[in-house]
């Protein structure tokens, strides 16, 4: 077992668990009452995994997570304000309230997102951590991604790259058993999935994801070894997640027994328990830091419902687009049809409606094009 580390570190290492803890209990109620739209997946239960890897990472590393990750930007140091905000799809948000619950983002904390594609982030994970390599700095990459995940062509092709280039990423499967309502017995043929990592001639550990000590004593551990030795490596972190996969999941998959079993070994209250038993903390020191959580989070609900949502006039701003062409274009590709290139009055019904008021931006671009003369 872990050592119990010293008294300011305990702090902050229940301040952080705490105040995930409490954002992702508003956040969700937020979303029951439509202030947060979108999708909603919660990390309740997963809060030692999350800042027993962050709290020992240095603040030049980079962490990449998937769309579970309020809590991994809160214990990198972003704003309640700001995550709650983005969930608001306000102006305040991390992403500008363009991305939502799915993709906060912090490049200045090297929080790198934030991803709704599954497995999407482990390539992405590799090009951070080649950039290291190429710039000659000893920043580590920290990639965390379910267990689902891990049996997605974007796992093994990363794998296997991350390992002959010997990029520096500490991959971490954050295994809470299930990948949607699919339990791990039923998606993947070897359910140690710290053993993946054989197939790629890399390190490979299972930690107990519940334990925050353990959690960053192993990661520590990890990231020390990539960071000088220059190899990638796999860690498996157990834990779970209380909450259904996300808001709108009847959960008919598991049986509450399961749940309570798992609630009895909660992160946070273990972390507690072992705090008071030490003596490091106190009962005060508890009451402190859930107080300071309820209120930092009460705090982000205010300043979010009261930042203002996105102008119409900045609908076009800070779009990804290859080329010249317009905004119009970004938002024609949401509907289902190919029309890439076309003009605003030649698009079917469909991608009007869907441009709505985009359409008299349209024009503009289309003015725009015919005067400065811009073809794709
Ligand atoms: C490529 C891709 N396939 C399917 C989905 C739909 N989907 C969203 S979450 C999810 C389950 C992933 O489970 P896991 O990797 O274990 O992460 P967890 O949700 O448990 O954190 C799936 C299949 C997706 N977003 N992307
Ligand atoms: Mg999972």
């Amino acid at each position: 077992m872990a050592k119990v580390p010293d008294r300011q570190i305990c702090l902050e290492l229940l301040g952080r668990m705490c105040l995930i803890r409490r954002f992702e209990e508003e956040a969700g109620r937020q979303y029951q009452r439509a202030k947060a739209g979108g999708f909603l997946h919660l990390a309740i239960g997963e809060e030692a995994t999350i800042v027993g890897t962050t709290s020992v990472m240095r603040d030049d590393d980079y962490l990449i997570g998937t769309y579970r990750t309020h809590g991994h930007a809160l214990a990198r140091g972003t704003s309640p304000d700001a995550v709650m905000a983005e969930l608001f799809g306000r102006e305040t948000g991390t992403s500008g309230g363009r991305g939502g619950s799915m993709h906060i983002f912090d490049g200045e904390r090297r929080f790198m997102g934030g991803y709704g594609i599954v497995g999407g982030n482990l390539p992405l994970a590799a090009g951070l951590a080649l950039a290291s390599q190429y710039r000659e700095e000893d920043t580590v990459t920290v990639c965390m991604f379910g267990d689902g995940a891990s049996n997605t062509g974007n796992f093994g092709e990363t794998m296997n790259l991350a390992a002959l280039w010997e990029l520096p990423v500490v991959f971490l499967v954050e295994n809470n058993l299930y990948g949607m309502g699919t339990s791990i017995e039923r998606h993947s043929a070897v359910t140690d999935l710290s053993r993946k990592a054989e197939g790629y001639g890399i390190e490979g550990e299972r930690i107990d994801g519940m334990d925050v000590l353990e959690v960053r004593e192993r990661v520590s551990h990890h990231l020390e070894e990539v960071r000088t030795k220059g190899r990638p490596s796999l860690v498996e972190a157990f834990t779970y997640r209380y909450r259904g996969h996300s808001a709108a999941d009847p959960e008919v998959y598991r049986e509450k027994s399961e749940v309570e079993e798992w609630q009895r070994k909660d992160p946070i209250e273990s972390f507690i328990r072992l705090c008071l038993e030490d003596g490091v903390l106190g009962e005060d020191d508890v009451e402190g830091a859930r107080r300071e959580a309820d209120e930092a989070v009460e705090a982000a609900v205010k300043f979010a419902d009261e930042s203002p949502e996105p102008s119409l006039e900045s609908l076009y701003e800070e779009l990804y687009v290859v080329s010249e062409t317009m905004g119009w274009y970004a938002v024609d590709e949401r509907s289902p049809e190919p029309h890439r290139g076309e003009l605003g009055e030649d698009a079917p019904e469909v991608a009007k409606n869907l441009a709505e008021s985009g359409a008299s931006h349209a024009e503009e671009a289309r003015e725009r094009q015919s005067r400065e003369g811009v073809r794709e």
